[in-house]
Parts: C-alpha cells; sequence; structure tokens
C-alpha cells in the first residue's frame, strides 16, 4: 500500500476541524486508497475536547487512519508533515479594533511558520482557513521564506462553491452541471464573484454564458436573461429576485448563515478545503477551473506580493494561474477594488510586526 501521508490541521478542537478531520480520515481529501495520519494541534484550553476529537477518530475505526497526534505543541503538530490545514486562529470578538485582531493573527501566524518550516516535511503543501485568510497565509510565507511561495494558499473554494450552488439553485440545474465561475480577490466582502467565464451543462452542450448574453453588463441582470435563454419564461415570475442579488448573495452568505445557525459555517468551509487540497494534490479536471488564494505574480494586473484569489488549474501537485480571460470594465474595478483592501491588510498586519 501507499505510504500514509501526515496531515496536519490547527485548530482542530473547533467547530470546522470537528467536520473536517472525519472527512480526511474517510479519504474525501486525498482519495480512497491514500492512508493518513492526522496531526491535531489546539491551545492548551482546548486540550480536553482535542482529547475527546481524539477519542471520537478511534471510535469510527477509520481504515485509513493509521495514526493520530493530539498535541497542543506547535513543534510536535508540525513535525513530518506533508499537508498544513491551518483553521486556528484568534477571532473577532465584539468590540475588538481590526488591529488588535490582526495583531494576535499575525503572532500567532508568525510562529507557526517558523515551526512548519523548521518541521514540517519539505515541499509541506500549507492551506490558510483562518481569517483574515489572505493576510495569515502571507505572513506564514513571510516567516517560512524556505516553504515555496507556491506552496503557500488560503481557503476561498468555499466562496467558489458558494457561487456554484447559488448559478445551480436559481438557474434550477445540477451543481455539477455548473462549472469555472472565479473569486477574485479578498476572502471578505470585497471578494468578487464573477460568473462571466462560467458555463452550464445543458441538453445541447455546455454554453458559456456569455454567448448566450449579448449584453456586456449582463452581470448586474444576467441571471435573468441567461435563465429566461436557458430554460423560458417559466423562470420570469422570480426572475425580479435574480436581478443583481448573485455577487451580494455570495459575498453576504457567511453572515446569512450565522444568523440562522448562530454558528459560522463549518461542514460547508471544511468540505471547501477537502476540494482545495485535493485538486491541487490530484489535479482538476480538464476544462475546469477552481479558485484558489495564491500568491500574485502580477497576473491580471494584481500587485505582485498579495496573497489573491484566481481562476487556477492544479496538475502534478501544482496550481497554474489561468492566463488570458477577458475582464471587463465593471470586473477590472472589482478587481481592483478587493486588490486594495488586500495592500491595506498587509500593511495593517506589518504594522503589527514592528
Ligand atoms: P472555532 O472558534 O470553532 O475554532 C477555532 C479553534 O482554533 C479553536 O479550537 C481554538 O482553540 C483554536 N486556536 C486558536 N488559536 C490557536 C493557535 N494559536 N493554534 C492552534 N489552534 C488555535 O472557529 P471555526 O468556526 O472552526 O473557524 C476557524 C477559522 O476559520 C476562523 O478564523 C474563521 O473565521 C475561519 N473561516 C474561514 C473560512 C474561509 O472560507 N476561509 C470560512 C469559514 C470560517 O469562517
Amino acid at each position: 500500500g501507499k505510504e500514509p501521508v501526515r496531515v496536519l490541521v490547527t485548530g482542530a478542537a473547533g467547530q470546522i476541524g470537528y467536520a473536517l478531520v472525519p472527512m480526511i480520515a474517510r479519504g474525501v481529501m486525498l482519495g480512497p486508497d491514500q492512508p493518513v495520519i492526522l496531526h491535531m494541534l489546539d491551545i492548551p484550553p482546548a486540550a480536553e475536547a482535542l482529547n475527546g476529537v481524539k477519542m471520537e477518530l478511534v471510535d469510527a475505526a477509520f481504515p485509513l487512519l493509521k495514526g493520530v497526534v493530539a498535541t497542543t505543541d506547535v513543534v510536535e503538530g508540525c513535525t513530518g508533515v506533508n499537508i498544513a490545514i491551518m483553521v486556528g486562529g484568534f477571532p473577532r470578538k465584539e468590540g475588538m479594533e481590526r488591529k488588535d485582531v490582526m495583531s494576535k493573527n499575525v503572532s500567532i501566524y508568525k510562529s507557526q511558520a517558523s515551526a512548519l518550516e523548521k518541521h514540517a516535511a519539505a515541499n509541506c503543501k500549507v492551506l490558510v482557513v483562518a481569517n483574515p485568510a489572505n493576510t495569515n497565509a502571507l505572513i506564514l510565507k513571510e516567516f517560512a521564506p524556505s516553504i515555496p511561495e507556491k506552496n503557500i494558499t488560503c481557503l476561498t473554494r468555499l466562496d467558489h462553491n458558494r457561487a456554484l450552488g447559488q448559478i445551480s439553485e436559481r438557474l434550477n440545474v445540477q451543481v455539477s452541471d455548473v462549472k469555472n465561475a472565479i473569486i477574485w480577490g479578498n476572502h471578505s466582502s470585497t471578494q468578487y464573484p464573477d460568473v462571466n467565464h462560467a458555463t452550464v451543462k445543458t441538453p445541447s452542450g455546455e454554453k458559456p454564458v456569455r454567448e448566450l448574453v449579448a449584453d456586456d453588463a449582463w452581470y448586474e441582470n444576467g441571471l435573468l436573461l441567461i435563465s429566461i435563454i436557458l430554460f423560458g419564461l417559466s423562470t420570469l415570475k422570480c426572475s425580479h429576485k435574480l436581478h443583481g442579488e448573485f455577487i451580494a448573495t455570495v459575498q453576504q452568505r457567511g453572515a446569512a448563515i450565522i444568523k440562522a445557525r448562530k454558528l459560522s459555517s463549518a461542514l460547508s468551509a471544511a468540505s471547501s478545503a477537502c476540494d482545495h487540497i485535493r485538486d491541487w494534490v490530484l489535479g482538476t479536471p480538464e476544462g475546469t477551473w477552481v479558485s484558489m488564494g495564491v500568491y500574485s505574480d502580477g497576473s491580471y494586473n494584481v500587485p505582485a506580493g498579495l496573497i489573491y484569489s484566481f481562476p487556477v488549474t492544479c496538475r502534478n501537485g501544482e496550481w497554474t494561474i489561468v492566463q488570458g480571460l477577458s475582464i471587463d470594465e465593471l470586473s477590472r474595478k472589482k478587481l481592483d477594488l478587493t486588490a486594495e483592501e488586500l495592500t491595506e491588510e498587509k500593511a495593517l498586519a506589518y504594522s503589527c510586526l514592528s
């Protein structure tokens, strides 16, 4: 059989951790023939809860799970890991200044970066989930200079999947027939969910959405047009709800979940983290791209040196930014706006270092 892969989950006693570790142990992340050893890291106040999660992992008797390391020691947690999913962080609490939250997370990510740099396996792949995800990933990159920058990413796949889900719901098609949405920029409310290049599989073949809509400003009201073209006038009765709702719905979805559940997204975040790593390691299907927060090289005139979400394809364990997509004027503004926010976050993070 294959050698086990060591997967670190930080914040493993939290609610995303609780949803994520069984998915990893079942092979959802790395495939049904890939044994895993789970490293679960949390902080001392959560040690007892963490041990409870470990007990449940043992009780679930997962055939692929070859070992569990549950620890509050960063070095022990990071030693030998091939994949690191960074879910632990300092949450923003009521009335806290942005700078104070940033400062806490900067110090967490700075020290965990050093531990990963010294103790992780060579070529360890890192996914940062904890907010502010893009900037935490940037700090991690800065303080782990020997880890290739291509190996440090942040999660925007949840937003990407939310976009696919919204298109599917509104157009009444299977989510598996929708692809190539894009999340640009920050995992925050300035993110730009872009469906200009998305396609839907229909009985008469795959339809690039732009081909179906002549109007360049289709995005604001495009879903209405598309739904009428693809699915007939019967969709008209709910059509007023489609108008301009898409971007806001995707951007505000996290808040809507909190309102409904009184807790933030957990199962969808965990599932999307598995999608992110699975596609990164095992590759994206031909003709499909996904969104990942990656170190910007200046593609699409996004400032280099930010962790920014782009459309990517993956092959042989490496992501590549999809090039050459047309960016209209509305999109350009939105790409720039979210880049500006990330530039400000970066400055704030650096000011916390000094
Ligand atoms: P929880 O508060 O349930 O869990 C966080 C866990 O991290 C806790 O067990 C805590 O003890 C631990 N922790 C804190 N500091 C740590 C440290 N220095 N080392 C190791 N562990 C540490 O939060 P949960 O709902 O699981 O969310 C986790 C993070 O994901 C949050 O930062 C949240 O904002 C972020 N999210 C990011 C998403 C994304 O798409 N990028 C979506 C979901 C989620 O909101």
